[in-house]
């Protein structure tokens, strides 16, 4: 797939009117400073359309971003955040999953998990909901750069195993930083967001 625009469509806060779009749309999730939004600039070739930081919880809106005009890429709010007080989790809960109940026209959910870190409780609630609204989400290994190629496999082993992920959900290593992933994670979209317009065509 091709990225031809990309722009930040919607902002949405926790007191925000819920978005109801009509394009497809694919999620990612995952812990604070995991690097969602630097995966999304990496998908669509730009420095710094998703805000990024050294400073974990930079994203606390759902922020929707449309690529192609043809489908949305949403950037959930972090979790795991250690400063973040129990009404704002209990918010940020909330928020996660009346958008992964709501949304008509979520497609699927990439799972975020730092590649060197074993999945945390978090991920775990994160992964659980994600079944329990009805997705088998795709998990990305982030910060792939960070580890050598020798540890690879191990820490795939790990991701699985605590997530006691089956083996027909699909894991891919990936990094911002040298675009490993970045191909494949292409393909798995356009085959997520094109399915519909599949299924919609055979009905007319
Ligand atoms: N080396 C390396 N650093 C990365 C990679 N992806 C993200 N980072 C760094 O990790 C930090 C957090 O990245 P973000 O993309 O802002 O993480 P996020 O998941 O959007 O964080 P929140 O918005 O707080 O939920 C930034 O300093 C990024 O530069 C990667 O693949 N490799
Ligand atoms: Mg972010």
């Amino acid at each position: 797939m091709i990225i031809k625009s990309a722009t930040l469509d919607t902002v949405a806060g926790y007191t925000s009117k819920p978005v109801y779009n009509k394009l497809p749309e694919i999620a990612l999730a995952g812990k604070s400073n995991v690097g969602k939004s630097s995966l999304i600039n990496a998908l669509v070739n730009r420095k710094a359309l998703a805000r990024t930081s050294g400073e974990p919880g930079k994203t606390q809106t759902i922020n929707y971003y449309l690529i192609n005009q043809s489908f949305f890429l949403v950037d959930l709010p972090g979790y795991g955040y250690a400063k973040s007080a129990q009404t704002e989790r209990e918010k940020w809960g909330m928020m996660i999953e009346r958008y992964l109940k709501g949304s008509a026209v979520l497609k699927n959910v990439f799972l975020l998990i730092d590649i060197r870190h074993e999945p945390g409780e978090n991920d775990r609630i994160m992964y659980r909901w994600i079944r329990e609204a009805g997705y088998e989400p795709v998990v990305i290994a982030t910060k792939a750069d960070k580890i050598n190629r020798s540890q690879l496999a191990k820490q795939i082993r790990v991701i699985r195993e605590s997530l006691s992920l089956p083996e027909t959900v699909q894991l891919i290593p990936f990094s911002a930083k040298t675009r490993q992933g970045r191909e494949e994670i292409l393909n798995m979209i356009e085959k997520m967001v094109t399915e519909e317009k599949e299924g919609a065509a055979e009905d007319e």
